[in-house]
């Protein structure tokens, strides 16, 4: 059984210049990326794309960072799992509590500025990649 997931380096990621790093790491891992652009995201993408928090207080201040440059998303694919394993890569959402190692742990320091995004779950990384690939 295979997983996909949709994973995506956010604005301060790709302006760190950290693509190649990430991308590689995915790639060192054993994940095949089976899909990958760079685009600036639509607000209605955005909205739609974190609308589980659409009742937070950092809503608006998620979907202005989301959307205010540059992002680059991937559809990868890997064992059953990979969707689990992609997320502990990355590291947890307050980088200051990621082990060293992860990708938030190595490479930020605020829960707003984050570096990468991961789906959850097998129901929302369908949801993603359909939003932002169409079909993959
Ligand atoms: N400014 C601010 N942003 C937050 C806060 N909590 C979460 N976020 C942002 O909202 C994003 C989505 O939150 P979650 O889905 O709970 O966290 P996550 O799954 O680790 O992160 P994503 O992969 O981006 O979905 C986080 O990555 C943060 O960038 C907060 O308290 N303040
Ligand atoms: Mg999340």
């Amino acid at each position: 059984m295979s997983e996909r997931s949709f994973v995506m380096i956010k604005p301060d990621g790709v302006a760190a210049g950290l693509t190649g790093e990430i991308v590689s790491r995915i790639e060192r891992r054993g994940f095949e990326i089976i899909a990958m652009k760079k685009t600036t995201m639509a607000r209605d993408a955005a909205e739609s794309h974190y609308g589980e928090h659409s009742e937070k207080p950092f809503f608006g201040e998620l979907v202005d960072f989301i959307t205010s440059g540059p992002v680059v998303m991937m559809a990868v694919t890997g064992p059953e799992g990979t969707i689990a394993a992609l997320r502990a890569m990355m590291g947890t959402t307050n980088p200051m509590e990621s082990a060293p190692g992860t990708i938030r742990g190595d490479f930020a320091t605020e829960t707003g500025q984050n570096v990468i995004h991961g789906s959850d779950g097998l129901e929302s990384a369908e949801r993603e990649l359909e939003l932002h690939f169409t079909k993959v």
